[in-house]
């Protein structure tokens, strides 16, 4: 587990590096990979509860990534804690046996809780697991689940928000990567969200509201969290920019999915490594 600020952000920047070079290889979902690249290395890295040996084990926390297109970022989160190698996914990613591929898939993978790739169903099997949780009486574990915005335009979401408030599921935290845009454009030019965080309150959720690319708040909003036994679901509005780190992806509808040459990879580190450098002053 790493446990400080430096570390957490140093190790964010291995995997948006290792993200990129995904992205030479293949094309990925590298703009909505990137926007939750600080939130993922946060709970795999420091936040949850479990044991890359025994990734079944009864008392781990839950992971269900809702907006299933971001699989890689969840991939190389679980090589860097020691699920598997990272050369693994580079081998296998997107081909005819491999475990790893563009939307999580648990039937080839036993380290994806979820199989995840059609929006709107994650949350609500993670409200399930929640309740199931707590018919079995395990008070000490969590569920986390990590949305995108865009995805709120299903109704499934909804229906679920009201589930999970009405079994008092406080042993659920929901994640959404408020990233304002789509596949397509603009979430404002499709469906948009409103106020989000008044939506979820007045689902009865406990609703925080922060820069989901700072690490200092990231830490702040989940060591703040009550117990797992509390009454009332969690939402984290997290707002976040879309290929965060690489400035000529960032807030790009085109950059949703796609591949980059070698050059720009090469380029792409450099400037993610200076910008790290200039950060810490190192
Ligand atoms: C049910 C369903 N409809 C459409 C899609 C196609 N699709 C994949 S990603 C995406 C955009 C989702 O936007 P958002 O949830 O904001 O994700 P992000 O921008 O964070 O990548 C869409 C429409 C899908 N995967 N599932």
């Amino acid at each position: 587990m790493l446990n400080n600020i430096f570390e957490l952000e140093k190790a964010a920047l291995a995997i948006r590096k290792q993200l990129l070079k995904l992205c030479t290889m293949q094309s990925i979902h590298i703009g909505g990979d990137l926007s939750i690249t600080d939130i993922m290395t946060f709970l795999w890295q420091y936040q949850m509860v479990y044991d890359p040996a025994n990734i079944k084990s009864e008392n781990r926390d839950r992971f269900v990534l809702s907006k299933g297109h971001a699989s890689a970022v969840v991939s190389f989160n679980q090589a860097a804690a020691g699920c598997f190698d990272a050369e693994d996914i580079f081998r296998e990613y997107a081909t005819d046996n491999g475990r790893f591929s563009m939307h999580s898939c648990g039937l080839v993978n036993p380290y994806i809780e979820v199989s995840t790739g059609s929006l709107g169903h994650g949350m609500p099997v993670a409200c399930g697991i929640a309740a199931a949780l707590r018919l079995k009486g395990n008070v000490q574990n969590r569920v986390y689940t990590v949305m995108g915005d865009g995805e709120q335009s299903e109704g499934s979401i909804w229906e679920a928000a009201m589930n999970a408030a009405h079994y008092k599921l406080g042993n659920l935290v929901a994640v959404v990567d408020h990233n304002g845009l789509e596949a397509d454009g603009p979430l404002d030019a499709i469906t948009g969200l409103g106020d989000i965080a008044e939506k979820y309150r007045a689902f009865g959720w406990d609703v925080h509201e922060f820069d989901g690319n700072d690490m200092n708040k990231i830490k702040d909003n989940f060591d703040a969290l009550p117990p797992p036994d509390s009454q009332m679901p969690i939402a984290f509005i997290c707002h976040t920019v879309k290929g965060k780190g690489v400035p000529f992806m960032e807030n790009q509808t085109n950059w949703h999915a796609g591949k980059i040459t070698e050059s720009q990879y090469q380029a792409c580190v450099k400037l993610l490594d200076e910008e790290f450098k200039r950060k810490w002053g190192i």
